[in-house]
């Protein structure tokens, strides 16, 4: 397979990088944090999306591989960019088969020595299916990773169908809307109910809510009036290149 034999290679290469798209903290109108999305430079195909590597990197054995240059990559880029002045906090996805690694929150706590960071510069995102199906693991990732100061994000949230006491019972500090409710919000009123009603829980559950895919003004609008934490979409910003972060502000943008 072409592919698979390109993937080890990018790995080799350096052909990956990590793109960063802002959080925007809603009331203070200021930039909260950035999420890391990786992207393969393919020396022939051009820029290939995570949609597409990432499942070939689980069925092909690399996502481990894979998902520590994620790690390190951003703890390194957050601290290029404390070195420049600027405390930054990063939010990295994790696959499913990086919670089943017995080491990972050694290796988690290793990059961030290595990069001089505390443990709250850094998230870790899994997805909320992930989070249930996989129940006694994340728990106990979780909790490690909680005690090294990193916390613990619930991504694609409202897809996964977990239950409240599921939901209750995992150490997570932040849940991210999945943009799927979003995207309805503005023209439907029930798509409106149903994020509303995610807010109040998560804030029951005294933890910030995160809304992405966010476009619009008008879904802007919303969110606040609804009382999401964290925004964060293309209406605000694209992810960008590291490069670019610094230059970016939110009232050019
Ligand atoms: O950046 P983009 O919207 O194309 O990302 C598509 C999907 O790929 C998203 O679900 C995102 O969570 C996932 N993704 C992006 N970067 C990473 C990564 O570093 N590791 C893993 N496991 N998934 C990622
Ligand atoms: O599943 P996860 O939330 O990690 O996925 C993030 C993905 O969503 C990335 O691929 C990113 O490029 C994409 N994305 C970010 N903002 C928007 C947006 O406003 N609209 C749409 N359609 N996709 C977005
Ligand atoms: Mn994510
Ligand atoms: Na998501």
């Amino acid at each position: 397979l072409q592919l698979q034999s390109d993937l080890r290679q990018a790995l080799e290469d350096n052909q990956l990088e990590l793109y960063y798209q802002p959080k925007i903290h809603g009331r203070r109108h200021r930039m909260s944090g950035l999420e890391a999305l990786v992207r393969w430079n393919h020396p022939r195909l051009g820029v290939v999306g995570p949609d597409t590597f990432i499942p070939l990197a689980e069925r092909f054995g690399l996502i481990v591989r894979l998902g520590h240059w994620v790690i390190n990559e951003a703890c390194r880029q957050v601290a290029a960019w404390g070195n420049e002045g600027r405390h930054m906090r990063v939010a990295v996805n994790l696959s499913v088969h990086q919670l089943r690694e017995v080491s990972l929150v050694d290796s988690v706590e290793e990059a961030l020595r290595r990069h001089g960071l505390l443990g709250s510069q850094l998230i870790c995102e899994i997805t909320e299916s992930v989070a249930i199906q996989e129940r006694e693991i994340t728990t106990r990732i979780f909790e490690g990773l909680a005690r090294i100061g990193v916390h613990l994000s619930i991504d694609d949230f409202g897809t996964g169908y977990s239950s409240l006491s599921q939901l209750r019972d995992l150490p997570a500090r932040q849940l991210k809307i999945d943009r799927s409710f979003v995207r309805d919000i503005e023209g439907q009123e029930d798509a409106r109910a149903v994020v509303e009603a995610v807010i109040k829980l998560a804030h029951a559950l005294q933890l910030t809510v995160v809304a992405e895919g966010v476009e619009t003004q008008g879904q802007r609008d919303v969110l606040l009036s609804l009382g999401c934490d964290e925004l964060q979409g293309y209406f605000y910003a694209r992810p960008m290149r590291a490069s670019a972060v610094l230059g970016w502000s939110l009232d050019a943008s």
